[in-house]
C-alpha cells in the first residue's frame, strides 16, 4: 500500500473531538509505520457530489491509496493490518478478525447509543426516560468484557487491530464514569492510549483543528 491519504474532517465540535472514526485509521497506519497524508472535508461539504464519489455516504473515514479507496473504519483497518503482522498476527487471524467485530458489533453499538443520547439529544424527553436503559446495556457489555481481559494486557496474546478498534469504540463513553467502575477496563483503554501511535495518530487528527475553527456569522 502506498501514497496513503486519509480523510477526516476538516473540524468538529470540541464533544467530538479526539473521536472522529479517522482517528482508529491513523492510529492502524502509526502503528503499522505506513506514512499517509490527511486529507480535510468540511463538515458542511460531506454530502456534496464531489464527495460522495469517494464516499457513498458523505461519511468519514476514507482512505485512499495506490490500491484504490476504502469506506468504513473496520475494513480500513483491517486491510491495513493485513500488511502488519503484528496488527493481525497470521495464526491469530481469525480470533483477531473476530474481536475486531466484536468491537464494532458488540462494544460500538450500545456505546455509541450513549454517546447519542447523552451528546446529542440530551435535553430530549425520550433520552431522558431512554438512558437508564441505555447505561444498563453498556454495563452489560463493559462487565463481559472486563471479565474476558482479566489480567491481560490486551484482548489476544499482544497488541492487535482489535485493540485499536476496541479502545476508540470505548472512547465514546469518555464523558461518563462508567469505565472508573471497571478498573481493568480503564487500566486496559490507558495502556493502548499510551501507546505512541496512539499518540501520534491523535495529535495528526486534532493538529488542524485549531485553524478551521468556523467563522461565527
Ligand atoms: N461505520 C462507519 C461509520 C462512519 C461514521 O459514522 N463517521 C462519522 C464520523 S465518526 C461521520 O462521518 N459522521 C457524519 C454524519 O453522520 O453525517 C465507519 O466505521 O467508518
Amino acid at each position: 500500500m502506498n501514497k496513503i491519504a486519509v480523510w477526516g474532517f476538516a473540524w468538529v465540535p470540541p464533544f467530538a473531538q479526539g473521536l472522529v472514526r479517522d482517528l482508529r485509521v491513523r492510529w492502524a497506519l502509526e502503528e503499522a509505520g505506513l506514512s499517509y497524508e490527511s486529507r480535510w472535508v468540511g463538515i458542511e461539504e460531506r454530502g456534496s457530489d464531489a464527495y460522495r464519489r469517494k464516499h457513498p455516504f458523505g461519511l468519514v473515514p476514507v482512505l485512499e491509496s495506490d490500491a484504490g479507496a476504502l469506506i468504513e473504519s473496520g475494513a480500513i483497518v483491517y486491510a491495513i493490518a493485513e500488511h502488519c503482522e503484528a496488527l493481525m498476527p497470521h495464526d491469530q487471524r481469525a480470533k483477531t478478525l473476530a474481536w475486531m467485530f466484536a468491537a464494532l458489533n458488540t462494544v460500538e453499538l450500545p456505546v455509541w447509543n450513549l454517546f447519542v443520547i447523552d451528546l446529542l439529544h440530551q435535553d430530549e424527553a425520550w433520552a431522558k426516560l431512554r438512558r437508564p436503559g441505555a447505561v444498563e446495556e453498556v454495563k452489560v457489555r463493559l462487565s463481559a468484557l472486563s471479565e474476558w481481559l482479566g489480567d491481560r494486557d490486551y484482548l489476544l496474546d499482544g497488541f492487535t487491530a482489535a485493540d485499536i478498534l476496541m479502545t476508540t469504540a470505548l472512547r465514546f463513553i469518555r464523558h461518563t464514569d462508567l469505565l472508573a467502575e471497571f478498573p481493568r477496563l480503564d487500566a486496559y483503554v490507558q495502556r493502548c492510549e499510551a501507546r505512541p501511535a496512539f499518540q501520534a495518530a491523535l495529535r495528526n487528527q486534532m493538529a488542524d483543528y485549531a485553524h478551521n475553527v468556523p467563522v461565527a456569522t
